[in-house]
């Protein structure tokens, strides 16, 4: 028969020349697939005569053979070559150093504030933000604090600045977070449970102020809350915050424009050998003010105060970040020394939750 051996050297250089396994895929299908062209001398053989089929019948079947044997041996070759380029690319040193922790920590007041967060969110109340700017109605009016009030002197207040001949009154750097709830109830009515947590502004600094601080706030109004639902929530605030089963809170009458009664919290402690316990001895500490919420205010949030009643606290979260952790000196939240960010920063990978412990 005609051509065998140029169909031979054909197919041979072709499989040897086969770059990847589906280009050894198509040359198989050529050369010895059902309707290859071996499959086609074969079909030929039926037209030959006796003599000629069993000269050229066992030829064709070796070529077949010697080619499916090419075949096989250059795709055993190929996925050799494979897995040699992924060895060779997709290797690891076992030996390196382990990754280095991050060297950065969670600062005090940023882990004061998820764990109040956290203590609060437990107890259903939802965390609200707003603008550091604000307009004097939120941070003033709505909070029935007067025009002739002190806090809206140019000693406390920082005001921005109003072009000549602008008569509007000027905005202001929020002084507490009260005006981010004003605008919470203005926004989804009552009821209504939030924390505020947040930067703070006021013209003062010496060793216990700074022009810039945070605070948190919490309001809770519904048709049936009153000061014992307040002093629940503080308690158990207290109790998380600081991680003890026992606390003693005391409620002194206080005064503020926007509750009515209002009523400053200090919490029973001891401060022997200069650390403090929370819970046991002799001593009083301040830590938050609190009260009902003035019906001027509901009014303001767009809230019917005849219908509706609610309590509200504010509290200093630099304050009880040095109170929980011991940090003696204000002024260093705010030094960026690092050294000190070392020594007073928290881990960034435990982040605080209630059944995992807030502070590890
Ligand atoms: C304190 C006292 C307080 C509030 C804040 C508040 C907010 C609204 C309505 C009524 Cl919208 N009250 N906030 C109430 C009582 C006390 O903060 O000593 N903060 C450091």
């Amino acid at each position: 028969m005609d051509g065998l051996d140029a169909l031979r050297a054909k197919y041979i250089a072709g499989v040897a020349a086969a770059s990847d396994e589906a280009a050894l895929e198509d040359i198989r299908l050529q050369a010895v697939g059902k309707k290859g062209e071996i499959a086609l001398k074969m079909r030929e053989l039926g037209q030959m005569s006796p003599e000629e089929r069993q000269a050229v019948g066992p030829v064709l079947n070796a070529l077949k053979d010697e080619i499916n044997s090419a075949l096989a041996g250059k795709k055993a070759a190929l996925s050799d070559a494979a897995l040699n380029e992924r060895l060779r690319t997709e290797w690891l040193d076992v030996t390196l150093p382990g990754r280095p922790r991050p060297n950065g920590t969670i600062h005090p007041i940023s882990q004061v504030t998820e764990e109040v967060t956290a203590i609060f969110a437990d107890m259903g109340f939802a965390v609200a933000e707003g603008p550091q700017i604000e307009s004097d109605w939120h941070n003033f009016d709505a909070l029935n604090i007067p025009g002739h009030h002190p806090a809206r002197g140019e000693m406390d207040t920082f005001y921005m600045h109003r072009a000549e001949g602008d008569e509007r009154p000027p905005h202001v750097l929020r002084t507490h977070t009260s005006p981010v709830q004003i605008r919470s109830m203005l926004k989804q009515g009552a009821p209504i449970r939030v924390i505020c947590p947040g930067r703070v502004y006021r013209a003062d600094y010496d060793q216990t102020h700074t022009p810039m601080f945070h605070q948190v706030e919490g309001l809770a109004i519904d048709t049936d809350i009153s000061m014992a639902n307040l002093k629940w929530v503080l308690e158990e605030f207290v109790r998380a915050y600081f991680e003890v089963d026992n606390v003693e809170l005391r409620f002194r009458a206080s005064h503020f424009p926007f509750t009515e009664p209002s009523a400053e919290v200090d919490i029973r402690c001891s401060w022997a050998g200069g650390q403090l316990k929370v819970g046991e001895g002799d001593d009083w500490l301040e830590i938050l003010g609190s009260g009902m919420v003035h019906p001027k205010v509901l009014q303001a949030g767009g809230i019917d105060p005849n219908k509706y009643q609610g309590f509200a606290f504010g509290m200093g979260i630099d304050r009880i970040a040095m109170l929980k952790y011991g940090i003696p000196d204000l002024r260093a939240f705010f030094d960026s020394d690092l050294r000190w960010l070392r020594n007073y920063g928290f881990a960034s990978l435990d982040q605080p939750n209630l059944h995992g412990g807030l502070s590890r």
